[in-house]
């Protein structure tokens, strides 16, 4: 068990170490099944983490859980490169969910810790503030913003400029990176319709819900809200850290095309928000690594008390 890599909660982990970590649970924990959905722009596998429910262990497990209904999860982190802090918090929710998650419910669990691959290699070799992928649109700057390249009202409050840091690329679905997500979440929520997505940023402390496109109001809002509440009140119980919420396009900004939008109206799923990791703007982008482990407890703390109210049985 000591040869065992964990996640780590004092520094930011390349991607290199993170790929590492992602195939040695992989190949060595039986609740996790580690599938690559596809490539880059640039050739990078974009992993997608399963961790299924304890079913396999008894027979008596399997038959208790026959008579409940399952639910699942699906988490994305990382789609803009510069929040570092996104992948990392991400990771280590990885770890509560197999270690810390009561196991005597079928959840399933799909959580992509590493979205932009290529955005994030490039913070590391080149520009610390990069935020799009690493598309070469083959004339002046690269890269298109991913979380304006769903197809959910594509071209509303985006960018058409290639060198824009929300360049929504040439077509809804342009990149490989949004693609092999938008079809692997097409096909899950088919199979099953997720209980919760949420994606995973930064910075500014606020739990945003759909949608951002338009500031009518999403399905189910009230909804949102109530169990949005859960989470600020948990979340501030680890360190005191105040998240607050608000509607994307009324509170933040305008901004279509990006994952919650989708989920919410593509997928039809109940639960869907944007959460912006710390901090309010003191360091921002480069939140220092001795706040990973203390913002990944109070995420993991809100999270799940967030999935209690949601799926309380
Ligand atoms: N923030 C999100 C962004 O893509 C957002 C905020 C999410 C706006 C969803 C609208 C809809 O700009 C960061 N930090 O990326
Ligand atoms: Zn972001």
């Amino acid at each position: 068990t000591t040869s065992c890599p964990v996640p780590s909660k004092n520094a930011y982990m390349t991607f290199q170490e993170i790929e590492y970590y992602l195939k040695h649970i992989g190949n060595n924990n039986p609740r996790v099944e580690l599938r690559s959905l596809g490539k880059s722009h640039e050739g990078r596998d974009i992993w997608l983490v399963h961790i299924k429910p304890v079913t396999t262990k008894r027979g008596a497990a399997r038959i208790a859980f026959s008579h409940m209904k399952k639910r699942s999860i699906w988490i994305e982190g990382g789609l803009h490169a510069r929040e570092r802090i996104s992948p990392a918090v991400t990771l280590l929710l990885i770890d509560h969910f197999l270690n810390d998650f009561p196991q005597d419910k079928p959840f399933d669990i799909y959580i992509v810790p590493m979205a932009n691959p290529d955005g994030y290699v490039y913070t590391w070799t080149n520009d610390r503030l990069w935020r799009k992928n690493r598309r070469d649109n083959v004339g002046r700057c690269d890269g298109v913003d991913l979380n304006r390249n769903w197809d959910a009202h594509w071209g509303v409050g985006a960018s058409t400029q290639t060198c824009s840091e929300v360049y929504q690329g040439t077509s809804p679905f342009s990149e490989p990176e949004t693609k092999v997500l938008s079809e692997e979440m097409t096909r899950l929520n088919n199979q099953r319709k997720f209980d919760l997505v949420l994606a995973i940023h930064s910075y500014g402390q606020v739990l945003l819900y759909p949608y951002g496109w338009t500031t009518n109001p999403a399905p189910h809002t009230e909804d949102m809200k109530r169990k949005g509440n859960v989470f600020l009140k948990a979340a501030k119980a680890h360190a005191g850290t105040v998240y607050t919420m608000v509607n994307s396009a009324g509170g933040f900004y305008y901004a279509a095309g990006a994952t919650d939008d989708w989920a919410k109206e593509k997928l039809g799923t109940r639960y869907v928000y944007t959460l912006e990791l710390r901090d309010k703007g003191n360091y921002g982008f480069t939140l220092p690594a001795n706040q990973i482990l203390s913002t990944a407890t109070e995420v993991w703390q809100g999270l799940e008390m967030m999935i209690g109210a949601i799926a309380p049985e």
